[in-house]
């Protein structure tokens, strides 16, 4: 008998873990042992399951890169004791997590599954069981003993998607993700159906290096009409910060008044790194496309791509507390490191 994928579930807190305090209905971390408890179908699953949890469990909101840190860690130094590794976290902000977690795991190649629920597991209607349920069948995956996910994926509400291509753009829906510019990695029907083409491919005989190093002195601006030339000043002309993402709108277009570009061409010449990224759910910056973004280009704005802006955050803080050499930085943000833009 071929022996059982042994799966490491990871609690971290979220809604599926909560409980309503009956005085204010609020919701609530609660104890994850009992967490396991409401769901017995988990013994009928092919595999066997071992747990860890964080002491105190968080609301995702409350999430940050030392608790990233810490996930990751749980990963490395249980990597080679397990299959698969599934993450029960807040809905809230997985999709930064799930984007963090892919760039400090390099060389990743078993499952690292995300997911968490919109109602908490007690509760009748829950969404719970099902995305736990699918999630673990889904880290339990082999084919002649190799798993068949070998990346860091997010499932929820039917679907695993590459964990850095998501965004989660519905706060009442069941199905709560998206990812708009890759397809989904595989669907829960009557069967489970990969969609082998499309998911990671790992170099090689490598080993799991982490790198839990994040420098987060960045700061995200979104564009807007009418955004005023003292603020963009006061943000670009800050000496602490050391990479900045502008959320611009369409293929990455911005207004072309002076004031604007001769700030953006002193900070880059200071040494912000400057991030476009697209407004827009789905589709690429593409700088030159339109007058509007050629100058963005010509002064050395770095381009996003098609990256969402949970993974630019991640992968800007990643690259800088990497300490990437300047002129190198621009070469590795527009370079896929791990399917996070096409
Ligand atoms: N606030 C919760 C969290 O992100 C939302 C959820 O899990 N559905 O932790």
């Amino acid at each position: 008998m071929t022996k059982q994928p042994h799966i490491l579930l990871i609690y971290t807190g979220g809604t599926i873990g909560m409980i309503k305090n009956a005085n204010t209905g609020a919701l609530k971390a609660f104890d994850f042992t009992s967490l396991l408890d409401k769901i017995p179908e988990l013994r009928l699953l092919a595999c066997t399951i071992e747990t860890i949890s964080f002491e105190e469990p968080i609301d995702s909101s409350n999430m940050n890169p030392k608790y990233w840190a810490d996930i990751a860690t749980i990963i490395s130094d249980n990597y080679s004791k397990f299959d698969g590794f599934v993450v029960l976290h807040g809905s809230d902000t997985m999709s930064y997590t799930a984007s963090a977690l892919s760039f400090m795991l390099e060389n990743l190649a078993k499952p690292v599954i995300l997911t968490g629920s919109q109602l908490p597991i007690g509760d009748l209607r829950t969404d719970a069981k099902e995305n736990l349920i699918t999630s673990i069948q889904m880290a339990s995956l082999q084919i002649k003993g190799v798993p068949v996910i070998r990346e860091v994926g997010l499932y929820f509400e039917y679907k695993l998607y590459r964990g850095n291509r998501t965004t989660k753009l519905n706060a009442d829906h069941f199905e709560a993700f998206e990812s708009y510019n890759y397809p989904h990695l595989a669907e829960s029907g009557v069967h489970l159906k990969v969609n082998s083409e499309y998911l990671w491919k790992p170099k090689p005989n490598t080993e799991l290096i982490i790198r839990t190093a994040m420098d987060a002195d960045i700061g995200v601006l979104k564009l807007f009409p009418g955004i005023s030339r003292p603020i963009c000043e006061a943000i670009l002309t800050s000496k602490l910060i050391k990479g900045l993402i502008i959320e611009t709108y369409g293929s990455g277009n911005a207004t072309t008044e002076s004031w604007f570009i001769e700030l953006l061409r002193n900070a880059i010449k200071n040494g912000l790194h400057i991030i476009n990224v697209t407004q827009c759910v789905g589709g690429s910056v593409n700088m030159g496309q339109y007058e509007t973004s050629s100058q963005l280009k010509s002064i050395g704005v770095i381009s996003g791509k098609d990256m969402t802006t949970e993974a630019a955050i991640a992968k800007l803080m990643y690259l800088l507390g990497e300490k990437i050499d300047s002129k190198e930085f621009q070469h590795y943000f527009e370079t896929s490191l791990r399917g996070e833009l096409s």
